[in-house]
Order: structure tokens, then sequence, then C-alpha cells
């Protein structure tokens, strides 16, 4: 039956509204008088769209009704696997512009001049919860930047913090289940999983530490810093190499949410952080950062008298200071959630001349396992989605599910006298030649210094007001442990710092009182 679509909705409360509420608004006052022709998905026009084709008013539903079966079969197919971490997230598209020359470290061509732009993609997630998840719980936030530069494409995938909790990629996974539910229970947190690997992986203190700090629970993804975590190296156009670590600090400030108003917002705006940027970007407040680099020599990294490649450590800025690079600001909102964030795939091992891994061992486990998740989630040709798609690809690799490149007829074996594409000889220029010794064999770093660190951030970082609140949001959640557990806990905070390990005990002995108490 053709409607007729006479409801005028009032603009009145338009402005009184957040540009995400009024999404719907917007699309229709763009539209003409008289909405387009719904068609099938292979384009053919529906005669009806809300009545399935029956044999008389009751029934039955004909074989015959291509255009209900056109609708079931997409609806079946419409989820795919979520990632299996930072599930949930928020993206947003923009630049990045080089404001410092730093060619004398690297001849990445996306910092070739000053001046120069480079379209960028940015997504934000939560670490541990699943795509539903509301945004204000504690966590660790990841922050990933793809850059579309003319070398192809630059995932550099961080998170908010400039520490990770462990520091060999064979304990991400288990470390990864011990955030997610209870596989029995199917409860999340659990507290028990979670304070005893804690307590048995003590390089994971740092992160601890940061992640019970204010900045635990952002107040808006615009306003937190980010980091690459790893450490990488880079060439020069001489050869020389270097190795860095990336940084980029907010130009909003930091904001946080205290643990109560968070709460709330868990209740009352799951989306929180998503409705934050949307809004900020639509109404023209667009975020950005200033990029850094910290710079380590080989011979620095030689003599350094902690691992330079160990993840859970961060490198002082006392002895290797911040070096300006750029700045990347977001200026455009995703038209479609699905394609371009759901669908947006960061590699690590996506590296451009000029930037290299370093020996870090988290960093050599990613270098596999984004790859690897993309193909189970997104299928081999996950890089010919347009949002993930660099400006140009000359291969010789061909089909596979959804391929759409067809590379104009190019051989498709390699060598050949037909001008198919040739090793380009820049990049091996810029490929360094690694002198790599030693006796393969499985050694657990876990042991190495795990405290000096923590100490400064607790004694020297915090204020007092933040320490307090720091001591608070620890026992909000080592209160619910075995005590046993709890014991262990409070032997690890008080290696940090004998106050601190003494006020976590006085409030957990304060709380359980309290609650015999009732
Ligand atoms: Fe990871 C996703 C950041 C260690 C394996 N990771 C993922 C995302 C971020 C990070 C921001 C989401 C990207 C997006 O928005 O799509 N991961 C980090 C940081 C790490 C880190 C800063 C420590 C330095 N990750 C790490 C290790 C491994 C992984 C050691 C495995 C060896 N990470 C993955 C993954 C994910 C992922 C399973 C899940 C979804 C995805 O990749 O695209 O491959």
């Amino acid at each position: 039956m053709q409607k007729e679509f006479s409801v005028c909705f009032s603009q009145n409360n338009m402005t009184s509204r957040d540009p995400a509420s009024n999404q719907l608004l917007e699309f229709s006052s763009k539209q003409g008088t008289k909405p387009e022709s719904i068609t099938t998905s292979g384009g053919n026009p529906v005669p009806e769209k809300d009545a399935s084709l029956t044999v008389g008013y009751h029934g039955p539903t004909l074989l015959q009704d291509w255009v209900l079966i056109d609708e079931l079969a997409h609806f079946s197919r419409e989820r795919i696997p979520e990632r299996v971490v930072h599930a949930k997230g928020a993206g947003a598209f923009g630049y990045f512009e080089v404001t410092h020359d730093i060619t004398k470290y690297t001849a990445a061509k996306v910092f070739s001049e000053i001046g120069k732009k480079t379209p960028i993609a940015v997504r934000y997630s939560q670490v541990a919860g699943e795509m539903g998840y509301s945004d204000t719980v504690r966590d660790f936030r990841g922050f990933a930047i793809k850059f579309y530069t003319e070398d192809g494409i630059w995932d550099l995938v961080g998170n908010n913090f400039p520490v990770f909790f462990v520091k060999d990629a064979a304990l991400f996974p288990t470390f990864i289940h011990v955030l997610k539910r209870n596989p029995t229970t199917h409860i999340r947190p659990d507290y028990d999983m979670f304070w005893d690997f804690i307590t048995l992986r003590e390089e994971s203190m740092h992160s601890v530490l940061m992640m019970f700090a204010d900045r635990g629970i952002p107040d808006s993804y615009r306003k937190m810093h980010g980091y690459g975590a790893n450490t990488f190296a880079f060439v020069n156009a001489h050869g020389k190499v270097v190795y860095c670590k990336f940084h980029y600090l907010t130009i909003q400030g930091i904001g946080y949410l205290k643990s109560d108003k968070a709460e709330k917002l868990a209740g009352s705006d799951p989306d929180y952080l998503i409705r934050d940027l949307y809004n900020a970007i639509e109404s023209g407040k667009y975020p950005s950062w200033n990029m850094y680099v910290q710079i380590m020599t080989v011979e620095q990294a030689a003599k350094s008298t902690y691992d330079p490649f160990d993840d859970s450590k961060v490198w002082l800025h006392a002895d290797y200071p911040l070096i300006p690079v750029g700045r990347f600001v977001l200026n455009k909102n995703p038209t479609n959630y699905f394609a371009e964030v759901e669908q947006i795939a960061f590699d690590v091992s996506h590296l451009i001349p000029g930037i290299e891994p370093s020996p870090d061992r988290m960093l050599q486990g990613r270098l596999f396992n984004y790859g690897d998740t993309h193909r189970y989630r997104l299928g081999v040709n996950n890089t010919q989605l347009p949002v993930n798609s660099p400006f140009k690809v000359n291969n010789y690799q061909r089909d596979g599910r959804n391929s759409l490149q067809s590379q104009s007829g190019a051989p498709v074996y390699h060598p050949n006298s037909f001008k198919g594409p040739e090793e380009d000889k820049r990049a091996k220029a810029l490929s360094p030649i690694w002198p790599l010794v030693g006796d393969a064999q499985r050694l657990d770093n876990g042991n190495d210094d795990n405290y000096t660190q923590p100490r400064l951030l607790y004694q020297r970082v915090l204020k007092p007001l933040e320490r307090g609140r720091l001591i608070d949001n620890i026992v909000s959640w080592l209160q619910y442990a075995n005590s046993v557990l709890q014991e262990r806990a409070i032997i690890n905070f008080s290696k940090v710092d004998e106050d601190l390990g003494r006020r976590i005990r006085e409030s957990l002995h304060s709380k359980s009182h309290a609650q015999v108490d009732l």
C-alpha cells in the first residue's frame, strides 16, 4: 500500500538536542518531498514492503516471495564476529600535518617536509568489554591511527597509556582471558581471575597503577593522550637506525570521570564516549593532538639500565625528551559506522620505508596477530575495503573472497618479461641489515625490575589527592577478591611503596568491618 508521508517533524527542539540525537531529522531535511522507491539488494523495485506474499489473508507464505527471502537472508548475515579485544569503539577521519623536521631520524615520506598533510582515520576503543558494553568502565582505551601515505598504509596502533600489562606476546591471550568473562559463570569482571594473574605477573604493576589512577576512566576520547606503546625503529636516508617511541598529546586537556559519576553514566548513557566524539566533530569542535617522538640510539639502547624493548616500562623523559613532529586533527565523522569503523582494520605490520619494528617482544607477536584476526573477521581481501585501502596496490596476489582489484591486466607471476611491478629500490636501500647473534631459547623476562618505575609514578608523579583516589579505586576491585589474593596484592603494592600497601590494607579492613556491621 502506498502511504502518505504527511508527518512534519517540528524543527523547534532541534537546537536544544545534540547532533547525534538529530541525525534522522538531518537526513529527512535533506530529502525531496517524495521518498525514493525501495529496492531489493539487486536494485529491483519493491511493490510492497510491509506484507509478505501469502495465499489469501491467512497464508501460507509463498517460496516465490523473493522480496522477503532477500530481506531475511541479508538480516541473518548482518553481524560479523566482533573484535576479540577492543570490540567497542568510535572512529573519525582527519589529517596529520608535519610541524617539525625529523628527517635526520627517518626517511619515512609521511614526515618528509614541514607542512605536509596526510589523511588519517582514527579508532578509539575500550579493551575488554564487548560491542555493547558501557563506555565509562575502568579500562585502558585503544587509540589507533591509520595514515594513508604515498608509500601505502601506516598503522600506529596504540593505547591511552605508554605501558602495557605484559611484555611478551606469549602472555597476551591469557592476560585478555583474565579481563574477559569467566567462561563458567559468564560474569565479568571476575575479581579472582584478575588479581590472581596481576599479582603473579609483577610486570603488570606499572599498568595496574595507571589503570586505577584517574585516567583509567576518560571523560572523553578527545581528552586523552595516546602512545604507540611499543618501541619501533627509524631509518634515515643514510641507512642509520635509531629506536623510537610515539606519543600523541591531547590539545583539549586531560579529562577523566570519577568512579561514582562513571557508574551512573554506565546506566544512563552507555555510549557516552561515542556520543561525545560524534557531537564534537558534528558541531565543528575538531579535536587535535600534538605528536612527538622519543629517540634512543642503538648505542644508548645497548647501555640502557632497563630494557628499552620492554613495554611495561617508559623511557624517562629526562633521558629521552619528547621531540615535536606534527599534529593531527579529526574533522569528519563516519557516514556509515559499519563500513568505516566496524570494518576498519589496523595492522601493526603495515609499516612504511623509514619505520621498522624493534625486537620488542610484544610488537613481534603483534606483527603476525593483527593481519590474522582481520583475515578471520573480514576476509582475506580486507585491505581492499575502501576504508582500509591504500592509494595504490601493485602485487602478484589475485582473487579470493570479495576481491575487487583487477590490477589492469598485469602479469600474475614474477619474474616476468611483461613489465609487471618490480622491487622498490628506495625501500630496499632503507631496509636495515640487522646483525643478530644468540641462542634460540625461551627466556621468561617477567622479573626485570618491576618496581622502580611504578614507584616513581606513585611517589613523584601522583599528587596526594590523586594517590587517595588511586587507593579507593584499587580497593573497590580488590575487596571482592579472595583473601589470599588480597594479601598477595598488598605485598606487591608494598613493594611499590610501603605506605601504599599499608593504606590499601587499612581501607580493605575498614570495608570488611563495614560489611560485618551491616
Ligand atoms: Fe592489540 C586490537 C592496542 C598488544 C592483538 N590492539 C587492538 C586495538 C588496539 C590495540 C588499539 C584496536 C584496534 C582497532 O581499533 O581496531 N595491542 C594494543 C597495544 C598493545 C597491544 C597498545 C601493547 C603494546 N595486541 C597486543 C598483542 C597482541 C594483540 C601483544 C597479540 C599478539 N590487538 C590484538 C588483536 C586485535 C587487537 C587480537 C583485536 C582486534 C584487532 O586486533 O583488530 O589482533
